[in-house]
């Protein structure tokens, strides 16, 4: 309209200090102490964290939004598939390399993000477990999910078990896809370098049509020759295959015809991988930096912050109890996802009218 000012957002292109080194520090002489507990019980020196908060790290699955975009303009299933499979995938592309740990979200934190097409809220739903519920949506599909990591401590590893199903909706189809994440896990606990490793079988339910992409996230194996590799079929809802995909989850994935596949698997049986012409890196390489987030620098700071932020909490988990209170959530609610009946968090809707009257003040 004439006279109206449009404000454009302001996204920040580099990062305000450089990243602390942590090599001084030793995980072990903290972990070791911890062996049996809980992860999400266990305080951290603040150098072992990322200057993020868990909820970030959710919204970052966002990355590649584009690709729902793309499966909903896709007239075939098929197609639309391997999109939303691309999707999936690639949300877990930006963990490459990032073994500093987010910050546990506050009881009732939430995180937005809003980008042009666009928007998604985040809400710590539980602390103990710790439990992010998150819904994003757009004109054409919304994506909503939970996720539960349950941690696991191995001594040499931590194995994370990130638990709560994910769901995409194409409500110009009239489809439904949902899905769990694989496996992770932090290797080189005790020395050597912090890397990451996923690995699992990754299933994608076309709810409408019965169509399902089954990846498989291989380990690493002898020489790390499978590191980081991906590979698996799209099939119908007799199990027919129809299509082939592969890839890295750090770097790409490829879909091709079954026809194509059988045809090549014949004359060059197992050397489809050659495709990829970087060679591939062995898991330990040096952090990018590009990759890796940096914090203003005042560790000191940090970890006075957090101790007044996690004193605050105690205290308010106190009071309720006193006054026999139950913490609710604000705008999620636990329920059954309505497409696979697993425990889920259900957005209740409301987040962007802005109406704000009622926030707990948890900071
Ligand atoms: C991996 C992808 C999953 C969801 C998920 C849940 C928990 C995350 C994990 C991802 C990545 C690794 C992670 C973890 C919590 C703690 C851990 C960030 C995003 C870091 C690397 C822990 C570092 C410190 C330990 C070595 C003690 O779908």
């Amino acid at each position: 309209r004439e006279g109206s000012v449009t404000i454009l957002p302001i996204f920040r292109t580099s990062l305000p200090a450089e990243q602390f080194q942590r090599n001084d520090f030793s995980l072990w002489s903290v972990l070791k102490q911890c062996i049996g507990k809980e992860l999400s019980k266990i305080t951290m020196p603040v150098v072992f964290n990322e200057p993020l908060s868990f909820l970030q790290r959710m919204a970052e699955y966002m990355e590649y939004a584009w690709l729902l975009e793309k499966a909903d303009q896709a007239q075939d299933p098929v197609t639309r598939m391997q999109y939303v499979t691309a999707f999936a995938v690639s949300g877990l592309a930006s963990n490459w390399e990032r073994v500093g740990k987010p910050f546990n979200p506050l009881l009732g934190e939430t995180y937005e993000l809003q980008r042009d097409n666009y928007r998604i809220v985040c809400e710590q739903v539980s602390h103990h477990p710790p439990v992010s519920a998150f819904y994003a949506d757009a004109e054409n599909w919304n994506f909503h999910g939970s996720i539960h990591p349950k941690l696991k401590f191995w001594g040499k590893s931590v194995e994370i078990q990130p638990k709560g199903v994910l769901t995409v909706e194409l409500p110009n189809h009239g489809e439904a896809y949902t899905w769990s994440n694989v496996n992770c896990c932090v290797h080189n606990i005790i020395v050597g370098k912090l890397w990451i490793e996923q690995y699992g079988t990754m299933e994608i339910t076309n709810h409408a049509t019965g169509h399902k992409s089954v990846l498989t996230f291989k380990t690493a194996g002898w020489f790390s020759k499978d590191l980081h590799r991906i590979e698996g079929f799209i099939m119908d809802k007799k199990k027919k295959k129809l299509t082939f995909m592969y890839g890295k989850w750090t770097e790409f994935l490829r879909a091709t015809d079954i026809g194509s596949y059988e045809e090549y698997m014949k004359t060059n049986p197992h050397k489809f991988r050659r495709n990829d012409k970087k060679k591939s890196d062995d898991g330990t390489g040096s952090a990018s930096p590009a990759h890796a987030p940096r914090k203003n620098g005042d560790i000191d700071g940090a970890a006075n912050e957090k101790n007044r932020l996690e004193e605050k909490q105690r205290e308010a988990r106190k009071a309720r109890k006193k006054g026999k209170e139950d913490w609710k959530p604000r705008w999620f609610e636990q329920g059954a996802n309505p497409f696979t009946r697993l425990d889920d968090w259900l957005y209740s809707g409301g987040y962007w009218d802005r109406n704000y009257e009622d926030a707990v003040d948890i900071f």
